[in-house]
């Protein structure tokens, strides 16, 4: 059914996504983007509550063929990891995260901070509870919410233990994983990263990073998938990307 891939596999690599049917890769507010800081002005928007964030629970770690992912929600339709503010409007519910490595240290997160690219990025998947499914959702603009966070290398060991197989965890955390500042960070109005490319998605990325040990980013690298073609260009030079800082921020684009 997912016949896209990232790179090397002729006519379902990232040149042909906008071929799918039904797909959105060919539209103009696609992501990933780059920031570019110099481009950002302050706005003053309410701070995040992702105090749901604190549960500890079941998850399952799985490779979906397309990045690592740990699906959040078991199906029971549960309030679980639901988040406002942020100037979110309403309720985003969690159902999933996912990690973009690079095949080595140079490359592997999607969006890009002034050009820089780091090793790993992290995507929070939330839907606007408001549209009762992340199926429904999907087909909303603003129907999606990504909190973006940028993985750096470090000797700390993070919560996380990834393996290369399907793996359960029992007591799971998610605001474990966390940088400990949240009150930086840019907002603009894009899409999926991958088809069906969805232009959909409110995205958040914090300017704090997380920090992973060497040994977790080379288990990453088994795991990439990295795209061919990225950050797409999107906003000329006198267009203003936003950004949230000490929970002021702003933003603004398209
Ligand atoms: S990302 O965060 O922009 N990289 C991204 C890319 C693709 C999806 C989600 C996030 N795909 C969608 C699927 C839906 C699924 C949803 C939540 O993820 O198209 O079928 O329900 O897992
Ligand atoms: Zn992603």
């Amino acid at each position: 059914i997912d016949n896209w891939s990232y790179a090397g596999a002729g006519d379902t690599d990232q040149e042909f996504w906008k071929d799918i049917p039904g797909s959105f890769c060919g539209d103009s507010s696609q992501s990933p983007i780059n920031i570019d800081t110099k481009k950002t002005s302050d706005i003053g928007l309410a701070p995040f509550n992702l105090q749901s964030y604190d549960t500890t629970k079941p998850v399952t770690i799985e490779n979906n063929g397309h990045a690592l992912e740990v699906v959040l929600s078991n199906g029971a339709g549960e309030g679980q990891y639901d988040i406002t503010g942020g100037g979110l409007n309403g309720t985003f519910r969690a159902v999933q995260f996912h990690f973009h490595f690079g095949s080595n240290d140079m490359k592997g997160s999607e969006h890009t901070v002034d050009g820089k690219r780091y090793p790993a990025d992290m995507h929070i998947v939330h839907y606007d509870t408001a549209y009762g499914s992340v199926n429904e959702a999907i087909k909303k603009k603003g129907g999606i919410a990504v909190l973006g966070f940028f993985l750096e290398i470090s000797n700390l060991l993070s919560i996380l233990s990834l393996s290369d197989t399907h793996q359960e965890m029992e007591n799971f955390t998610l605001s474990d994983l966390l940088p400990s500042s949240l009150d930086k960070f840019w907002r603009y109005d894009g899409s999926l990263t991958t088809p069906l490319c969805n232009e959909v998605v409110t995205w958040t990325l914090f300017e704090d990073t997380i920090e992973i040990s060497n040994n977790q980013v080379i288990i990453g690298h088994k795991f990439h998938y990295e795209r061919l073609r990225t950050p797409y260009k999107r906003f000329s030079d006198n267009e203003n990307l936003g950004r949230w800082k000490n929970r002021e921020i702003r933003t603004n684009l398209c």
